[in-house]
């Protein structure tokens, strides 16, 4: 299928079914496997790849014809290894064509999705390339991961964002699992996973179908097409939703506006307004709220952003419903958050403070002054077979120093 028809025929399943875009996914990795199936149960199709047959058996709600596995034996996961995680892409890159074409052909954009610091799902933008090549226009979600995990697992994130950067990926979309960890610190331990992933479908989902939301009235129109241009129009692109404090203001529309980009609990932050090149703007709100706004406000509005952002295109909506009045934004073209910048800090000392401990841990490893018991050097030594003995003393002495080494975990 060409990507015209691809888009059309996407388009008119997806406005039948309320969705402005028709989303396959596939996600690679544990993390990126968990997505899937987040993703999954709210109806969309998606495949997960996994080097390890223990991880996709728990993917209770993807059908075992959407699970493969890649790589050599299916016995082990990549334990961190982005070479390992990238060899197994390699080896089944034909089978990953194959079942994507045979399962996702029909859908207009695919979400490829993993964790940044996993050693399979680091390899995040090989599969973008891997997909984008089998004409799929593709959207990379990544996960960062959280300040307090160790430095291997965000080396291995600030290494799979650079490929990022360079990868066929139409646009790059990044959790912050420390947003998402910290909002949903209540969750049993059963359900925290799970409960985070879906939170940020459920977000997710609501933006895919606020175009077409029958609940609301439009009085400024955003059709699923401004939608579907913001979202693919490349660079970082964050969204996010933001209640309106108080009266309809410009200025209460501003700060909503900079909440949603910077105080957003799913996605990193830290970016610039003026960095901003495409975005969109939704208001919500009732109708009695309506009647109390000046029109002059949404001009005043967009002045400002104009003036933030520094001419980015804007697309605008505005629609009566219930609830709260709420700024709906996504914001696209932005480069990588300073949360990246951060980790890179984190990363560089806390690989320099495990680098000194383990030399410290080294120097203090030493050997126990056992002259007060008596104990001759080689203990097991027997006359009658010393040759023997000394070999097992060895081979006992490599066992403790292997047991005993610092190696990185
Ligand atoms: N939000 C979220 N983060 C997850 C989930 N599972 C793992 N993570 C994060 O993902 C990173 C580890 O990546 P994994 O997906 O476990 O690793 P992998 O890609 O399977 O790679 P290997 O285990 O090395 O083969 C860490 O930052 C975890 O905090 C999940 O379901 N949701
Ligand atoms: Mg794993």
């Amino acid at each position: 299928m060409t990507e015209e028809t691809k888009t059309s025929a996407a388009t008119s399943r997806s406005t039948s079914q309320g969705r402005s875009l028709q989303l396959g996914v596939v996600g690679l990795g544990q993390c990126g496997g968990n997505f899937a199936e987040a993703f999954s149960v709210v109806g969309y199709p998606a495949i997960a790849l996994n080097i390890s047959r223990a991880d996709l058996r728990g993917l209770n709600r993807i059908p075992e014809s959407h699970k493969l596995v890649i790589g050599e034996d299916g016995a082990y996961g990549a334990g961190g290894s982005l070479s390992i995680g990238g060899e197994a892409l390699r080896t089944s890159q034909a089978k990953i064509e194959e079942t994507t074409v045979a399962l996702l052909d029909d859908v207009e954009v695919l979400v490829a999705v993993g964790a940044l610091g996993g050693g399979t799902g680091g390899n995040l933008a090989e599969l973008v390339n891997i997909l984008a090549a089998q004409d799929f226009p593709v959207i990379a979600l990544g996960i960062l991961p959280s300040a307090s995990e160790g430095h291997r697992t965000k080396t291995n994130a600030l290494w799979a964002l650079n490929e990022l950067v360079d990868s066929a990926a139409e646009a790059i979309l990044l959790i912050d699992n420390d947003k998402l960890f910290a909002a949903h610190g209540a969750s049993s331990a059963m359900r925290y996973m799970q409960d985070c992933n879906h939170a940020f479908v459920k977000a997710f989902e609501a933006l895919n179908r606020l175009p077409s939301n029958e609940a609301l009235r439009p009085i400024r129109t955003f059709d699923p097409n401004d939608l579907r241009q913001v979202l693919r129009f490349g660079g970082v692109t964050v969204f996010g939703s933001a209640i309106i404090d108080g009266d309809i203001t410009s200025e209460s529309l501003v700060s909503a506006l900079s909440d949603a980009l910077n105080k957003n609990d799913l996605l990193a932050g830290g970016f610039e307004s003026h960095d901003a090149v495409m975005l969109a703007s939704v208001i919500t709100a009732n109708e009695a709220s309506l009647y109390d706004v000046q029109a002059s406000v949404f001009d005043d509005y967009l002045r400002e952003v104009r003036r933030m952002t520094v001419g980015a295109a804007h697309r605008t909506g505005l629609f009566v419903g219930e609830g709260p009045a709420t700024l709906h934004v996504v914001v696209a073209g932005l480069p990588l958050p300073s949360r990246a910048v951060e980790m890179l800090g984190e990363a560089s000392s806390e690989m320099k403070a495990f680098g000194d401990k383990k030399l410290a841990a080294r120097s203090k490893l030493k050997k126990l002054d056992l002259t007060a018991l008596g104990i001759v050097a080689t203990p097991f030594a027997t006359s009658d077979a010393p040759a023997t003995a000394v070999a097992d003393t060895r081979k006992h002495a490599e066992g403790v120093a292997a047991a005993g080494s610092f190696d990185e975990p």
